[in-house]
């Protein structure tokens, strides 16, 4: 355990062990045990009659959005249940009973709390009141808010730059807080506006920009009734976003075929039991993947680069297979692309991806007889040092066979957290936008910075070199899910004031700067009313769809505040009350932010009465096949290059992914049901062989050691599980395997961090 010098804090929490069970692998997703599963969680946080109530209105057109991830809702939501174990377990965690108040906070410390497990932490409960951490105090002590308001703009106000201050937002914010927020960034005078994203589907909005000219998917879900091919590859829906399996059983009941391309044979590709239908329940279920390319850990565009190279083959001797007049009317660098493919041999990029030929061969074959071809991914081709390349390699295969612009084809980039999406298309971004800020001078009459902010890692980097000062969070957890955990700590501690506007307790509140402070807010399932009545916000889904979602549950206090009525308290403080914006009326009237929204942002307009019902989509351009905005008007093939990882004999690329139980860093439980693993987080995942030539059994305790920069840095005691994975691969849970992660090795571009492929070597112990 690590621990800092100011304050006596773990910094890493616990490393013990839990007391580990393993079984088979699950060979199919869903069914009764996930029913089973989803009530326990809810009934034990919630009770019986909160989590019946709470369940019939998520997801539901009058109700809240599911704060899980982003999939978005059917048309007509079933009225039995629109949601998945995964989305209840979530709804569990935020409308819990248990409650974190000022007698937690005055029983303990937090150099105690930071002793606890992620686990312990996130079980504490509710937020219930603002509390203040002061200098070299170890406890927090409740604040009142307007002296909690006072005390960030005295801080703010101290900085000799707005440039020093550094605004992050966590995927859960609804729209309207998001635009609220980033308007009083800019306001305040900075784009240091860091969001989860980048660590997140930077890469795709980078790569998706870049060739398509617009940095979202262009899919809706009604592509995926009339998909030929949906190719899922990186991503891990059966656990991250488990309804978008109902997705893949129609498309296979329409006569459709999923690939799925994944250096592990997740359970919830295999096999799909809908626990929303009797046969679901009674029955085998429906099998989901029609062929399964266990490729090596980064090594996707060496196996993207022999389909496509197999395909030119294929389209030159008997043609048909490429759509030649989509090439020629909407797409540019076709001939350098051939090019550069003719360049490589196949043995050897077939050894680089580890694939057995045999199964390239019947994708390939697929691909060349059908068009309509949907590409779903996520966090397996993002984040690398090559996360950009990645994504534009599946780009050229999907122009080659003109799968855009038509029903069931297209990019589906499948967001994380439930408003993800929304947050960066209201104004959430580090980059500059020329088009937002003179939209936003002309709407409320003053000057947004023209110069480029921080992003995540470049945020650490500017806190720990104590050039930025003051540390404000809209939502998410950043220490525990940001890279290089002990590097991150040491940038959060240099801070004079870090500020976290939570729902409930995380690491990053027992991590503080000299001051800290905890905001409470409402969680999206909780009743937001004003002056007795009831107010809505909007939120994105991940097909660019916008509507509304409205709690309904008793707030977990009578003291929480919404977002937006936080933001305004902190931004009418900041300006004595005398800005050209009248904050706080604007933070209480929803309404009237989204008429200004509806002003500012391009497809939003008429936003109060187009978000109700079942919402609308905003402006997509790939779906109108208009590639007006890129050069030459056409979209672009890339020329992408392959990685270049050479292991020494004792090293290994460890991804680092999500367990079956958790939502990033909140914790829900201790069991990866599908792949077999209970009661325990600390486990590795290894090859066989590997285990062989390293000299280890079934639960040998490791540790995890990265090397970069001449500066190791380690990660202790996990337990070794043998499993289908490639040779040299290893695969191991985020949060706790973070603080292996440089801080600066990151993405090509989209500064997203390594954290599915980094180096490692493993100690025995
Ligand atoms: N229940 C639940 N739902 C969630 C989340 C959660 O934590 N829990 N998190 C939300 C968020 S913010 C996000 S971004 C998404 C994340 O959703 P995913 O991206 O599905 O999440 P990961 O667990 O990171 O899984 C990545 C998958 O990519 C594979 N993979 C890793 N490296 C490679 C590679 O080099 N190539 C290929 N082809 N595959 C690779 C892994 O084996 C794994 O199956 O889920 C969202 N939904
Ligand atoms: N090694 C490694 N690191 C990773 C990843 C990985 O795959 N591997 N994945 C990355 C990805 S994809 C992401 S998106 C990031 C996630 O990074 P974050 O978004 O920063 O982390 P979360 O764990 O989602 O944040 C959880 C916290 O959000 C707060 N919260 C929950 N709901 C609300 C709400 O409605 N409002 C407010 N204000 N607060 C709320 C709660 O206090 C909770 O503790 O982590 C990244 N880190
Ligand atoms: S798929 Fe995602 S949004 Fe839908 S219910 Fe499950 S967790 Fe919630
Ligand atoms: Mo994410």
């Amino acid at each position: 355990m690590s621990t800092t010098k100011k304050r006596n804090i773990s910094i890493l929490g616990p490393d013990t062990l839990t007391g580990i069970k393993l079984k088979e692998p699950a060979t199919y997703a869903a069914g009764v045990p996930a029913v089973k599963v989803a009530l326990e969680h809810a009934f034990k946080e919630m009770g019986v009659l909160k989590s019946f109530n709470a369940l019939s209105q998520m997801n539901q057109e009058e109700g809240f959005d599911c704060p899980g991830c982003a999939w978005p809702d059917p048309e007509k939501p079933s009225k039995i249940g629109e949601y998945c174990e995964n989305g209840v377990k979530a709804i569990a965690e935020e409308a819990t009973n248990k409650k974190v108040n000022k007698d937690f906070f005055k029983k303990y410390s937090i150099e105690e709390l930071s002793k606890w497990s992620d686990y312990q932490i996130g079980k504490s409960g509710r937020l219930t009141e603002p509390m203040v951490l002061r200098p070299n105090s170890i406890y927090y002590e409740p604040i009142s808010w307007e002296n909690a308001y006072q005390l960030i703009a005295k801080e703010l106000k101290q900085l000799s730059s707005p440039d020093e201050g550094v605004f992050y937002t966590s995927g859960r914010s609804s729209n309207e807080a998001a635009f609220l927020y980033g308007l009083f960034v800019r306001a305040f005078g900075t784009n240091n506006m860091p969001d989860c994203s980048n660590m997140c589907h930077e890469s795709s909005g980078v790569a998706l920009n870049e060739t398509l000219g617009i940095g979202k998917g262009s899919v809706k879900l009604e592509d995926f009734d009339k998909a030929e091919v949906v190719m899922v590859i990186g991503q891990n829906p059966g656990t991250n976003h488990p309804r978008m399996l109902s997705a893949l059983q129609k498309c296979k009941e329409n006569g459709g075929k999923v690939i799925s391309i994944n250096p592990l044979k997740e359970a919830g590709l295999i096999r799909f039991k809908n626990p929303q239908e009797i046969k679901g329940v009674l029955s085998s279920g429906t099998a989901l993947t029609d062929v399964h390319l266990q490729v090596k850990v980064n090594q996707d565009v060496s196996l993207l680069k022999l389909i496509i190279k197999k395909l030119v083959a294929l389209d030159k001797d008997s043609g048909g297979v490429f759509d030649h007049q989509f090439i020629e009317n909407y797409t540019n660098g076709y001939d350098e692309l051939i090019h550069d493919v003719g360049q490589y041999i196949d043995k050897e990029l077939l050894d680089l991806c580890g694939v057995k030929e045999e199964k390239i061969n019947q994708v390939v074959q697929l691909l060349a007889e059908k068009s309509k071809i949907i590409i779903c991914w996520a966090m397996g081709l993002t984040q690398h040092k090559n996360g950009v390349d990645n994504i534009k390699e599946c780009v050229n295969l999907l122009l080659l066979k003109g799968s855009l612009g038509k029903l069931g084809a297209g990019t589906c980039p499948v967001r994380g957290h439930s408003n993800v999406q929304g947050d960066r298309s209201v104004g959430i971004m580090h980059h500059v936008s020329k088009e937002l800020n003179t939209a936003i001078q002309k709407t409320f009459g003053f000057t947004p910075p023209d110069k480029e902010g921080l992003d995540t890692v470049h945020a650490i980097e500017a806190m720990h070199e104590e050039k930025a000062k003051v540390f404000i969070a809209l939502g998410g957890n950043f220490l525990s899910a940001a890279s290089d955990t002990e590097y991150t700590a040491e940038a959060l501690q240099n801070c004079n004031l870090t500020v976290n506007i939570s729902t409930k307790l995380n690491r990053t509140h027992l991590v503080p700067g000299k001051i800290a402070l905890i905001l409470p807010t409402l969680g999206r399932s909780e009743l937001d009313a004003k002056d007795g009545k009831s107010r809505f916000f909007t939120v994105e889904n991940s097909m660019g769809k916008v509507h509304q979602s409205k709690g309904m549950l008793k707030p977990a206090s009578g003291n929480l505040k919404s977002e937006p009525e936080i933001i305004g308290g902190i931004a009418d403080a900041y300006f004595d009350n005398k800005h050209i914006i009248d904050w706080k009326s604007l933070s209480e009237n929803y309404e009237l932010i989204r008429k200004k929204m509806a002003l500012v942002l391009k497809g939003f307009d008429d936003l109060n009465e187009k978000s109700k019902g079942t919402g609308f989509y905003l402006p997509n351009n790939v779906r109108e096949l208009d590639f007006s905005k890129l050069p030459g008007g056409k979209a672009k093939f890339s020329i992408c290059k392959l990685p270049n990882h050479k292991l020494d004999a004792n090293e290994f690329l460890l991804m680092t992914i999500r367990s079956h139980d958790q939502f990033n860093t909140t914790i829900y439980g201790l069991d990866d049901r599908y792949r077999g693993v209970y009661n325990e987080r600390r486990v590795v995942f290894m090859n066989i062989k590997d285990m062989q030539k390293h000299n280890l059994k079934k639960l040998s305790v490791i540790n995890l050691i990265s090397s970069y920069d001449g500066k190791d840095r380690k990660a202790l005691n996990f337990l070794v599980v043998p499993y289908n994975i490639p040779e040299s691969n290893l695969a191991s849970y985020f949060p706790e395997t973070n603080v292996l992660v440089p801080y600066n090795h990151y993405a090509d571009k989209s500064h997203t961090p390594i954290s599915k492929s980094i180096v490692v070597k493993i100690e025995k112990l």
